[in-house]
C-alpha cells in the first residue's frame, strides 16, 4: 500500500468518513461498509483529500485538459483537486461540474463553470455499481467532450453486470482508466493489520465474498 493510500484510509476513519455498521446501499446491496465524503467537511480535510487525488492522477499516465466533478459530492472534491494541482504543482486546469436540475432563470442550463472541451477528467467520491459514473460519461459525451478517465476516492471493488467490478467495466466499455486513491483491498489490508478492526476486517472480507471480484 502506498503512503498516500494509508494516508487517505487513516483520515477518512479518522472523520468518520468511512463507517463500519449496516448500510442498505443505491443498488440495494446491504454493506458492512459505508464511505460518505460529505464527512470530509473543513478547509484541511478538503485540502488533505486535494492531494490525496491530485498525487494519485499524477502518479498516472492520464493525460486531461480539464476536471468535472459531479453534483453533488463531485464539486468540492473537483475544486479541491484544482487548486492543488494549481498550487502545489503549478498546473492550472479549468473545472465544471452540473446541477442536478436544469436552471431556467439567470445563466440557466445544467452545467457551471468552464466549458465542457477536450479531454475530461471526472473526479468523485466513490463507484460500486458504476451507475454515477455512467450518467457522468453520458453527459460529457453529450456535450461533445471526451471523458479520458474517472478519478474516485475509493472503488469499492464490487461486481457488475459480469465478472469484471463495475470499475474495470467502465473502463472497458468506454477505453479509459478509472483510478482509484484507494480500493476495498486496501481497506482490507489496513483492518486486518490494526486488532481493534479485527471484526470489521471479517465483515469486509465476507462481503467481497458476496460482491466483490
Ligand atoms: P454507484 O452509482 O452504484 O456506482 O454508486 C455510487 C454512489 O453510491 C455514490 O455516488 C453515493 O451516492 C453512493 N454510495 C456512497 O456514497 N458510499 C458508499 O460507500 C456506497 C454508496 C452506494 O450507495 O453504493
Amino acid at each position: 500500500m502506498h503512503a498516500y493510500q494509508r494516508d487517505f484510509l487513516d483520515l477518512a476513519l479518522r472523520r468518520d468518513a468511512l463507517r463500519f455498521g449496516e448500510f442498505t446501499l443505491k443498488s440495494g446491496r446491504i454493506s458492512p461498509y459505508f464511505f460518505n465524503a460529505g464527512r470530509f467537511d473543513s478547509g484541511a480535510d478538503l485540502a488533505a483529500l486535494g492531494s490525496a487525488y491530485a498525487a494519485s492522477v499524477l502518479a498516472s499516465d492520464i493525460g486531461f485538459d480539464m476536471l468535472f466533478g459531479p453534483a453533488y459530492k463531485g464539486i468540492p472534491l473537483a475544486a479541491a483537486t484544482a487548486v492543488t494541482l494549481a498550487t502545489k504543482y503549478d498546473r492550472n486546469v479549468p473545472v465544471a461540474y452540473n446541477r442536478k436540475e436544469a436552471k431556467a432563470h439567470g445563466e440557466g442550463g445544467m452545467l457551471i463553470g468552464a466549458p465542457l472541451a477536450g479531454r475530461v477528467l471526472i473526479v468523485d467520491d466513490v463507484i460500486t455499481a458504476g451507475t454515477a459514473i455512467r450518467e457522468s460519461l453520458a453527459l460529457i459525451h453529450a456535450h461533445g467532450a471526451t471523458p479520458c478517465g474517472v478519478l474516485i476516492a475509493l472503488d469499492r471493488e464490487e461486481r457488475g453486470q459480469s465478472t469484471l467490478s463495475a470499475a474495470q467495466e467502465v473502463s472497458a466499455e468506454f477505453s479509459i482508466p478509472v483510478l482509484a486513491i484507494a480500493r476495498l483491498t486496501e481497506l482490507l489490508t489496513l483492518t486486518q493489520n490494526n486488532p481493534t478492526l479485527a471484526l470489521h476486517h471479517a465483515r469486509l472480507a465476507e462481503y467481497r465474498q458476496q460482491y466483490g471480484v
